[in-house]
């Protein structure tokens, strides 16, 4: 059986970066796929502790928020820093993906066909500090010397904005290494070349 279980609607939307992280540490998923007619039922939602997916079960334990439970995969599995100032570092650097992120989703589901340019225009502005951590480790990652959470949710967020803006790195050579080095891994490239990864959309509303 696999240990670990996850509910959500199909598209990539906050689970790419949980799908990277346990897939790099060679861990099986069970994916339960809820529509969005499913979900219109109301059953479901009502359910959810705060009334939204993804959810996640880990044996008897039950995670709602996805960064939450990259918190509790990159735990377990040796991708939090090595003490408790790189799990610091970590948290900030993921907090600040989380920033980038809700600004993307804004723009995805509220403002895409009136806000695209202006949010291409004003990217760089945001990519920067990424680009200087990065500039400055020289292993690679944001913090320390290892691969943690925070590495794979921005790994997904910058896919996704490559997507968005395809010269959305050309700037930041150092971004642009860092994600060609991550999709280069060999079970990070098996997951994104497989079918059922590829196919799901990266967000809900066609947009992206
Ligand atoms: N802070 C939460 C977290 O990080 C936010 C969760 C959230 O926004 O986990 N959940 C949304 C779905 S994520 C939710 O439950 C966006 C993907 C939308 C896909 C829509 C369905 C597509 C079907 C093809 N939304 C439902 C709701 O709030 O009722």
């Amino acid at each position: 059986m696999a240990p670990y279980t996850l509910t959500y609607f199909p598209v990539k939307g906050r689970c790419g970066a949980l799908k990277m992280i346990l897939a790099d540490n060679g861990q099986q998923l069970k994916e339960n796929l809820v529509s969005i007619e499913e979900w219109m039922k109301g059953d479901m939602k009502g359910s959810c502790l705060f009334g939204q997916l993804p959810k996640f079960e880990d044996g008897d334990l039950v995670l709602y928020q996805s960064n939450a439970m990259l918190r509790h995969v990159g735990r377990k599995h040796g991708a939090y820093g090595k003490n408790d100032c790189e799990a610091s570092l970590i948290d900030m650097m993921n907090d600040s993906v989380e920033d980038l992120r809700l600004k993307y989703i804004k723009l995805i589901y509220q403002e895409y066909d009136t806000g695209k340019g202006a949010y291409c225009k004003d990217l760089p502005k945001h990519l920067k500090p990424f680009e200087s951590v990065l500039s400055k480790n020289k292993s690679g990652f944001l913090v320390g010397d290892q691969i943690s959470f925070a590495d794979y949710n921005l790994f997904d967020l910058l896919l996704n904005h490559k997507v968005l803006c395809s010269s959305s790195l050309d700037s930041f050579p150092a971004l642009k290494s860092y994600v060609d080095k991550i999709a280069a891994r060999p079970k990070i490239k098996a997951l994104l070349e497989c079918e059922n990864f590829k196919k799901l959309p990266i967000n809900g509303n066609g947009k992206q």
